[in-house]
């Protein structure tokens, strides 16, 4: 069994973005400058915006913070997207989700050009990517792929199994493992709350990607002898134990699935810093027009 460091990965990619982004100043090309828009102040995405504000850091990126209280009103950010979408100093930006109840998504990730969509949400990069055009690919999706690739796992032919059909991470994730190329070439199974079977499917799996946000779901027994387990959850379970009072825990019960696994994720360490990765790789990329 071999544990797979999304952690250490994340490191050496930001390192080589740090080069390319030191290269391009040499040349006198700008800094790639991400925008981010934070709405209320909810612990998960204070963490999560602060994770990417870092990691832009280390990359030698700019990074710029835009907050707003909760009561912000929908005109309010479709008016600061429209700025960002033409402030040519900005390369690219993201709303972090979720935002609250009055605000509708759909409509402000529509709003963002999908040049500067980063976080590939738009509607126009989410097709393109289902038909493999050049595109922001979403975050998780996009790290998780770097992660096979890194590790050199087999997908091709592989019976890949997905729990959890979000549109940021479930959908996109069996687009790219059955898309025609490697990582990729997979045969591909969507369960999700409606599925019959469950245990059933999940033990047919070579690769079991959980998604559904439900933590410690998978099991020992769904799980088959030398199968590649990917972790998504990160959610935060009460821990009276540690000082942040909570626990970062995936979707799979580790302790007893590792021993069956070939590989397997970690939460945390895991899914979770490919994420923040593959946002600054998106952000060079838009930096560079590469499309
Ligand atoms: C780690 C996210 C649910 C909803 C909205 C490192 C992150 C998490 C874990 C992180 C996530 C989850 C992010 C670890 C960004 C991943 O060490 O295991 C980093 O910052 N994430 C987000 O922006 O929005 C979310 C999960």
């Amino acid at each position: 069994m071999q544990i797979i460091d999304g952690k250490a990965i994340a490191e050496q990619i930001k390192q080589e973005i740090a080069a390319e982004v030191s290269e391009r100043v040499a040349r006198g090309e700008k800094r790639p400058h991400l925008a981010a828009i934070l709405v209320g102040h909810d612990g998960g995405s204070e963490t999560y915006v602060a994770n990417k504000v870092k990691a832009c850091e280390v990359c030698g990126f700019k990074s710029t913070l835009i907050r707003y209280e909760s009561d912000v009103t929908e005109e309010e950010l479709l008016k600061r997207i429209k700025e960002l979408n033409e402030d040519s100093d900005i390369d690219g930006f993201i709303v972090q989700l979720p935002l609250p109840k009055h605000i509708n998504e759909q409509r402000i990730t529509e709003a963002i050009d999908f040049r500067k969509d980063v976080d590939g949400f738009h509607p126009v990069n989410v097709g393109r990517m289902s038909i493999g055009l050049p595109c922001f690919i979403s975050a998780t999706p996009n790290g998780i792929m770097e992660l096979l690739k890194r590790y050199n796992i087999e997908t091709s032919g592989k019976k890949c199994v997905i729990l959890g059909r979000s549109n940021i991470v479930g959908k996109p994730m069996a687009s790219l493992m059955m898309q025609k190329r490697v990582p990729g070439d997979a045969t591909v199974t969507v369960c999700h709350s409606h599925s019959k079977n469950l245990k059933e499917e999940c033990l047919e799996a070579d690769i079991l990607i959980a998604a559904m946000g439900q933590p410690n779901f998978v099991k020992a027994d769904m799980v088959k002898e030398g199968a590649v387990v990917i972790d998504v959850g990160t959610t935060r379970v009460p821990d009276a134990t540690r000082k942040s009072g909570f626990k970062l825990t995936g979707d799979v019960k580790f302790d007893e699935v590792a021993p069956k696994c070939s590989f397997i994720t970690p939460v945390p360490g895991g899914v979770g810093p490919m994420t923040i990765c593959s946002l600054m790789m998106n952000t060079l990329k838009a930096a560079n027009h590469e499309f």
